[in-house]
């Protein structure tokens, strides 16, 4: 083809799909063009990422219903969503890996074939936007053009996805300056399952009652996502695209996407350390994040490189590097206050969309935990009206925020910085009332992994299942991982041998209760005191004592400047109990029983030992 020949290839290529000038891409403007024909939508708008689409875009959803804008005074340039009843949380249960092999998803997945799937997509997917228009949502996941990042192009017909993916992403434009003519992206397609016939009218949460389809291709890294409006199961850069298809692509390619937060601790001296930190659901991630130090601690401080996920790889200096692929945050609002995260509450202060929480009567939000007083009167998250005595919830309990973390006070001068951030230490934490100590330092790489991949967490009454149930969430990744968990632990082992200066390993419990069953540890703010002792730790400076669980702060390792916290409540925190622990490795063994042939023999191995110096423990 001659140069005037492929000119109007492109230009057909671009009329054929409404696509702007800019976009050169002819692979891209084909799978534009595939899925138009497929869903059928009445228009598509390629979304440019500027402020203008964002506010045309809320306005016309204001005048839907789907969103009410808060009083500009009080909470300038906000607003609120309120979902459909049904349609408030992940699906798990409706989440899909369809690998090649079964066995490549492994037994914490579901499993479909893919063939099979992408039949049962054909049908649901023919003509479903029907009625609507289609957004053509293009977006890098971490900073636009860094080696470590990663672009996604998500197809949606929900101009609430449009606008949460300007908060929560690198969106726009100008991720088609990286994308050039032929540049890799992942294709996401997302639809809330609705189409509308001629005349008929929008519901004002519109979404799919009866099917519901969260699908991952590993193999060819795509995404479709069927009946769903709700966070994670329609804004397909986060979960679905930087945990389930980045772990596969981490995997083939030699580097991690964990659900991790990244934060920074500056110590007096003025050193800086990079820390991050896994922790399953209603641990307080975003808490951690955006901690506060006690000012008894003078000259540390902490910074927010991110809250929820980080991709993670090796760098030429002998270190892992991190960067946060998001760029807002879409947090849990219930238990957010200026007690438990003044950042986050001063990140809130404009700009926000907030779904499913409750309406004030002045035009505001209010949420279970926002203030000590509770309001006389509310709208709650469906809309009725809320008193005090009408025995519900005001918000739901999984209700969000979304946020740009450029609105974060505590954001870090590096958190978009495109080489990422050198990482000094891992942190795995769970929810647990005994049996783990406050914080432990794995002796080794591998006692690390064996740490994380057996961590457990109690339920809340947010999750499902038994209040106070214990349940195995390796890495915080059981609902994320997008291969087989034997083959991902197998990975981390892995890495640890691909630097030549891996971190340290930490295993953290805010969580442990006393014989009265209160909370032991005070948290949040004096989790700084934990922190502290883990930078000194990898500084080579901190002092540790070796236990059977491994390397531990005796009580003089800490600095207990200003809290008043005894010895002897120390210790309680701190001690492994026998019977506890018999329990503990029974579960542990329940958890690898699970992976066959893929449980590593270094893992075995590390349960062997652990067993015999617990037995050996006086
Ligand atoms: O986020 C939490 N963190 C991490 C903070 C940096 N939470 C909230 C979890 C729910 C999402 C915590 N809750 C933490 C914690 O460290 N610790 C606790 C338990 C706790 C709760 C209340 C108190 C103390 C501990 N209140 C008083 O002591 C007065
Ligand atoms: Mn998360």
């Amino acid at each position: 083809m001659n140069q005037s020949d492929s000119l109007s290839v492109l230009a057909a290529a671009q009329a054929a799909v409404d696509a702007p000038w800019y976009v050169r891409h002819l692979r891209l403007l084909g799978w534009v063009r595939e899925i138009a024909d497929l869903t059928k939508p009445e228009r598509v708008l390629w979304c440019d990422g500027s402020q203008a689409e964002y506010d045309g875009l809320c306005a016309e959803m204001v005048a839907a219903g789907t969103l009410t804008k808060l009083d500009p005074a009080k909470r300038p340039n906000s607003y609120l969503a309120r979902s459909d009843p049904s349609d408030v949380a992940r699906v798990e249960d409706r989440t899909f890996i369809c690998s090649a092999k079964e066995e490549d998803s492994g037994p914490t997945n579901n499993w479909r074939a893919p063939a099979e799937m992408r039949k049962t997509l054909a049908g649901l997917f023919d003509g479903c936007m029907r009625g609507r228009t289609m957004y053509v949502v293009p977006f890098s996941m971490g900073p636009l053009g860094s080696h470590i990042a990663h672009i996604g192009i998500e197809i949606s017909d929900s101009p609430y996805v449009a606008v949460n993916m300007k908060l929560m992403t690198r969106m726009g434009r100008a991720v088609f300056d990286v994308l050039r003519a032929e540049g890799p992206f992942v294709p996401c397609v997302h639809s809330v399952g609705m189409p509308l016939a001629a005349g008929q009218r929008d519901a004002r949460w519109p979404c799919n009652k009866e099917h519901k389809y969260i699908v991952h291709f590993p193999e060819t890294r795509e995404i479709w996502s069927y009946g769903s409006g709700y966070g994670g199961n329609a804004l397909l850069g986060k979960k679905c695209f930087a945990l389930r298809i980045a772990s596969v692509m981490g995997r083939d390619e030699g580097w991690l996407a964990e659900h991790m937060l990244i934060l920074g601790v500056t110590a007096p001296t003025g050193e800086k350390t990079y820390v991050t930190a896994a922790f399953p659901s209603a641990c307080g991630k975003t808490n951690f994040a955006m901690l506060i130090p006690p000012k008894a601690l003078a000259g540390w401080t902490v910074t927010t490189i991110g809250d929820d996920i980080a991709w993670i790889k090796p760098h030429a200096d002998g270190k892992l590097y991190a960067i946060n692929p998001e760029a807002g945050y879409f947090g849990v609002a219930p238990g957010t206050s200026y007690e438990s995260n003044p950042n986050a509450m001063d990140t809130l202060k404009a700009n926000v969309i907030f779904t499913n929480v409750a309406l004030t009567e002045d035009g505001d939000v209010w949420w279970e935990g926002m203030t000590k007083t509770t309001p006389a009167r509310l709208t709650d998250w469906q809309g009725n009206q809320w008193t005090p005595d009408s025995g519900r919830k005001a918000a739901h309990p999984n209700a969000r925020f979304t946020v740009a973390a450029t609105q974060c006070p505590s954001l870090d001068p590096n958190w978009d910085n495109p080489d990422g951030v050198p990482i000094d230490a891992f942190v795995f934490g769970a929810r647990r009332g005994d049996t783990v100590p406050l914080v432990v330092e794995a002796a080794s790489w591998e006692e690390g992994v064996y740490k994380a991949a057996t961590m457990g967490s109690e339920t809340t009454a947010a999750a499902a299942g038994k209040v106070g149930e214990v349940r195995r969430d390796p890495f915080a990744m059981l609902p994320f991982c997008g291969y087989h968990i034997g083959d991902y632990f197998a990975h981390w082992l892995k890495m640890g041998k691909a630097v030549a200066a891996p971190p340290k390993l930490f295993n953290v419990n805010w969580f442990r209760t006393d014989e009265n069953g209160k909370f032991a540890w005070p948290g949040f703010g004096q989790n700084m005191r934990v922190l502290q002792w883990i930078v000194e730790r990898c500084r080579s400076r901190g002092h540790a004592v070796e236990t059977p669980l491994g390397l531990e702060p005796a009580y003089g390792d800490l600095d207990w400047t200003g809290l008043d916290f005894a010895p002897e409540k120390f210790a309680a925190m701190m001690k492994a109990d026998h019977k506890l622990w018999v329990r503990e490795l029974a579960a542990h063994d329940e958890l690898f029983a699970k992976l066959g042939d893929k449980r590593p023999a270094a893992l075995s191995a590390e349960r062997a030992r652990l067993g015999a110096r617990l037995s050996a423990a006086p």
